[in-house]
């Protein structure tokens, strides 16, 4: 995988308002925010995408959506948040290191745009 933004973000290369950091994971507010509360949260291992995750990502993957549901807690919007993965270009992905987007503070439609 080569470098993205998000891996100098992980590495402090480049700035970003962190709300969150443990061994596998590091989370931050999205600079293009769609709703009051936009985090990402994204593993430090490199994947591109949730596609090229392996069954040995399976805790990791775990560890990501767990985290993201505390982080929303965090935020006071435990009972109310949306989570979204873009995977692939056709799907609205644009930066390709697998990020999980916790969405909070406005109401959302279904099905999504
Ligand atoms: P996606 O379209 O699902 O790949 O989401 C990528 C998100 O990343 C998008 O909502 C904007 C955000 N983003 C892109 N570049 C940066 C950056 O340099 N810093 C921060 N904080 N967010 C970024």
């Amino acid at each position: 995988m080569t470098d993205t933004l998000f891996s100098k973000i992980i590495n402090r290369e480049i700035p970003a308002d962190i709300v969150y950091e443990d061994e596998l994971c590091l989370a931050f507010r999205d600079i293009n925010p769609q709703a009051p509360v936009h985090i990402l949260v994204i593993p430090k291992k490199p994947l591109v995408d949730l596609a090229a995750s392996t069954p040995e990502d399976e805790p990791l993957l775990g560890h990501l959506l767990h985290t993201a549901g505390k982080i929303a807690a965090d935020e006071g919007y435990g009972d109310a948040f949306r989570i979204v993965i873009n995977n692939g270009e056709k799907a609205g992905q644009s930066v390709f290191h697998l990020h999980v987007h916790i969405l909070a503070g406005r109401d959302f439609t279904w099905p999504p745009g």
